[in-house]
């Protein structure tokens, strides 16, 4: 595969996977890559200009939102509202639905989108990420219906992919014909195919939990830990965590590894939003030839109700959740 090829040419040389859009699907694609740009000049610039820190409001969650949070939504939400294409967006950061405008009540699209994951990290120079999710409407036209267009489960996403702003920026997707991810050459502003047609290592020796939940993790995400801390069979686990999950995903996609957010009792329910946060990177794990489980069922599979609502997570390597499984 040209490893020279950018993301604008492997967007139109991939067309014919994307259902006869007749392009709009490139047009959404490109809106992305246009707002993970502007976001990846922003973030690098965090620590010189005023947009770091709190911005003193908070979202539906509950969670202070930082200023990059307001900033990195708003960026993606006229990016995408510009190419015509989209009819409504799910944010992490606002409480409800967003039907874009009047004029976009004929557009085929919905995009859900955590617009900076693991924003807290930014003053501490941490790698984070956007997450999204991108489905078809199911109602054929007019203001798009919550139940039919949004809490559509994870298994009917035509795409979904995360930017991951860190020592490169990457733009990392699948449209489901396998994942490949691309990096940014920030002197000329485009992005690079540089990790194309990614497999998740089928075994793999990282786990990433954060422990100090440790005492109210479920029984079996104890025993596995146990088992993974006891070096049997010659293998030695390592801990990484880093607190942002596109980094501590990415880094175990690449390398192999279990990224896990089991419910505890701060987060009864698992912590992770079901919309856009597990299904996009559940769907991106199982097109890389991992699983991604609730740890009672796939989590593609799972019907949402709300759109706000949260699950309990597990994806990465295959063996490594099977084996996770098995204690559950
Ligand atoms: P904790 C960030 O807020 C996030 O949603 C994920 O990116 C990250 O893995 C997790 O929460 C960190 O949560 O409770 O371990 O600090």
């Amino acid at each position: 595969m040209n490893k020279n090829r950018t993301l604008g040419e492997f967007i139109i040389e991939n067309q014919k996977h994307y259902q006869a859009t007749s392009g709009e699907f490139s047009r959404l694609l490109s809106a992305i890559k246009l707002a993970a740009k502007i976001v990846s000049h922003k973030i690098n610039k965090a620590g010189l200009i005023d947009i770091v820190g709190y911005s003193g409001s908070t979202n539906i969650q509950g969670e202070d939102q930082q200023k990059l949070d307001i900033y990195t939504n708003d960026v993606f939400i006229n990016a995408i509202t510009n190419r015509e294409v989209v009819c409504g967006v799910v944010s992490e950061e606002n409480d409800d639905f967003i039907i874009l405008n009047d004029n976009a009540l004929h557009n085929k699209y919905v995009v859900l989108i955590d617009p900076l994951d693991g924003s807290s990290n930014i003053d501490v120079n941490v790698p984070v990420g956007t997450i999204f999710s991108i489905y078809k409407r199911v109602t054929p036209i007019g203001t798009p219906v919550k139940k039919e267009d949004f809490l559509q489960k994870g298994n009917k996403q035509v795409a979904a992919g995360y930017i991951i702003y860190g020592t490169s920026t990457m733009l990392v997707f699948t449209t489901g014909n396998g994942v490949n991810g691309f990096t940014l050459n920030p002197a000329i502003g485009s992005f690079y195919l540089s990790h194309s047609d990614i497999k998740i290592p089928s075994n793999g020796n990282i786990y990433s939990v954060n422990e100090g939940n440790y005492y109210h993790f479920p029984q079996g995400i104890k025993e596995y830990l146990k088992y993974c801390q006891e070096v049997k069979a010659g293998v030695a686990y390592t801990a990484r965590y880093i607190g942002s999950m596109v980094a501590d995903f990415h880094r175990n996609m690449i390398k192999g590894g279990i990224y896990m957010y089991p419910n505890c009792n701060a987060n009864y329910q698992g912590k992770l939003r079901l919309l856009y946060e597990c299904n996009p990177i559940a769907f991106i794990t199982e097109q890389a030839g991992g699983k991604a489980i609730s740890g009672l069922q796939r989590v593609l599979d799972m019907q949402p109700l709300e759109i706000h609502e949260r699950s309990p997570f597990y994806c990465g390597s295959i063996k490594m959740v099977e084996k996770l499984e098995s204690f559950l």
